[in-house]
């Protein structure tokens, strides 16, 4: 490395992940220069986790200890010293965690954090900081009476989505806190503050209680997008004091301030290094992403999830608004499809043999619109829509039991990126000039696939590889909180970062072909909601 480099500014991007804690730094010229993490289950086999989790005997409820996260970080740490870096070129750190999940504070535990002794770990400081060893995440789905009941409190699961982007989802923080005040009322009367992941994250460096990001603040069902305030009709039903306990919520591009004497005085972190707001693991891999104004990003992995980037968003009984993380007065929107390279997987094996190369030919040997055939491929249950089973329509709209080999690969691709498209476009995605759709995951590097894709949503399809983007989006972001007060935009704090590659261009005739055909679509998805309503 050169001398001038070893001066050069860092930046940090943590993610705290549900199987992992990840670090990247990246110097000002945004190439990444360190790399480094901690696998739960096998580097800290003591806390006994498999995936980072422990499932409990009702299989609904799903914990991480909060001490296993702090003990990774002192690991971490250690792991980035021994490697050599230099923590006082740092100027500013950020992070993500993995959405929804909470950490209770003990009463006292401020005062801790405030007075930690860079002689000891955190994990010997912080035993008796939880009020609440075991923190429920994302995969906890035993709230469903609590979400019963906050959607009864504001008026039905359409209002609770009108105010804060998603109706009642059992592993939203909301509806897990309300669960803890009822199944854990001693532990729960004994916490003087609840954190999400990232917020818990963010305060370790911080050594003080960090705000909630309005982005993952987004996903508790307890904010309110639009005010980006909570809501009290929320926080009424949810539980007694949230206020305090929540503490005020601030936009994710906010400064929350120095780093803590701690780090400065243990790994010789510079005074001046500041602590960007920590997000969520979606909200940051948009910032790692680079979504613009207009772009929709498809990740087609074991379930296909879309992002998009929202200036008017129309909340719905189906996916989530987030407020933005990179730019505090627009919002993005999540929508996880469960059935996505399983089931593609699935059809390449019964109509192309197994081949990824026939099914391709199969898509290149058929025309845009698939002569009027379409289909639903649902082998599991849907989430948007809830509807299980295959349905092939020809034509003239009449269901059929089966459909040749090449239409059928035709029907499952384009049915799938309909769908996508279809559902982003109710919550109020609209394809403008200059959008670009961002692939990423397993399939996107199937070149007729991503054809369908571009030619579905009528803009170029980019290829962008997504392994590290909320560890990425969140050095980024830490790089951008340290300008977005003066008004810099996050692109143009990013833009030296690497482009995506162009890899399909919508065919002339995809707009005429697929507008007709997305109608359509909506028609017949609503008719097999209908029929299989129970
Ligand atoms: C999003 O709503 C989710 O629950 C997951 O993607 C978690 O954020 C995974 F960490």
């Amino acid at each position: 490395m050169m001398a001038a480099d070893q001066d050069s500014p860092l930046y940090l991007g943590f993610d705290f992940s549900t199987q992992q804690l990840k670090v990247v730094a990246v110097d000002g010229n945004l190439n990444v220069v360190h790399q480094n993490n901690v696998q739960f289950d096998s580097e800290l086999p003591e806390f006994r986790t498999q995936g980072g989790v422990h499932i409990h005997a009702d299989k609904l409820t799903v914990t991480s200890p909060a001490l296993m996260w702090v003990k990774a970080l002192d690991l971490l740490l250690d792991k980035m010293k021994e490697a050599g870096l230099d923590f006082s070129r740092v100027r500013a750190l950020s992070g993500s965690g993995q959405q929804h999940g909470s950490v209770y504070w003990r009463t006292g535990a401020s005062e801790t954090l405030t007075n930690l002794d860079p002689d000891q770990n955190l994990n010997q400081q912080l035993q008796n900081s939880f009020s609440i060893s075991d923190c429920p995440v994302w995969m906890d789905s035993s709230s469903s009476q609590q979400c019963q009941d906050l959607q009864r409190a504001v008026g039905g699961a359409l209002r609770l989505a009108e105010i804060t982007g998603s109706r009642a989802y059992e592993r939203f923080t909301g509806n897990q806190i309300a669960k803890m005040r009822q199944t854990k009322p001693n532990e729960f009367q004994s916490a003087e503050r609840i954190s999400l992941v990232s917020s818990f994250a963010a305060s370790l460096f911080l050594g003080d209680y960090a705000a909630i990001d309005y982005s993952d603040g987004s996903g508790m069902n307890l904010l309110d997008i639009r005010t980006r305030t909570w809501s009290e009709v929320c926080l009424e039903a949810t539980a007694p004091h949230l206020h305090s306990l929540l503490g005020a919520p601030l936009p994710s591009t906010a400064v929350l301030g120095p780093i803590s004497s701690y780090f400065v005085q243990r790994y010789g972190f510079s005074e001046s290094c500041r602590v960007v707001a920590f997000t969520g693991d979606n909200p940051a891999s948009l910032a790692g992403m680079r979504l613009q104004q207009g772009d929709i990003a498809v990740s087609l992995g074991t379930s296909d999830t879309v992002f998009l980037w929202l200036q008017q968003p129309r909340p719905a009984l189906e996916g989530h608004i987030f407020c933005n993380p990179v730019d505090w007065q627009e919002y993005m929107a999540l929508l996880c499809f469960k059935n996505g390279s399983l089931t593609r997987e699935r059809v390449r094996n019964e109509c192309a043999g197994g081949s990824w190369e026939l099914f391709s030919a199969s898509l290149r040997d058929t025309p845009l619109g698939n002569n009027g055939y379409i289909g639903f491929y649902f082998d599991v249950m849907e989430i948007t829509p809830p509807v299980v089973g295959v349905h092939r329509f020809d034509p003239d709209d009449s269901e059929v039991s089966s459909l040749s080999p090449q239409v059928e690969v035709r029907a499952l691709v384009e049915g799938q990126f309909l769908s996508r498209r279809l559902h982003a476009e109710r919550l109020g995605y609209s394809i403008i000039p200059g959008t670009r759709v961002l692939a990423t995951g397993g399939a996107s590097s199937n070149k007729e696939i991503l054809q369908v894709l571009s030619d579905v949503f009528n803009a170029p399809v980019y290829t962008i590889d997504l392994s590290n983007s909320a560890c990425l989006g969140s050095a980024y972001r830490a790089l951008h909180g340290l300008v977005a007060e003066s008004g810099v935009t996050f692109s143009d704090a990013v833009k030296k970062a690497p482009e995506p590659q162009l890899v399909a261009t919508p065919h002339p005739t995809a707009q005429e072909v697929y507008d007709q055909m997305l109608k359509r679509y909506a028609r017949l998805e609503e008719r097999l909601l209908q029929e299989t309503r129970p």
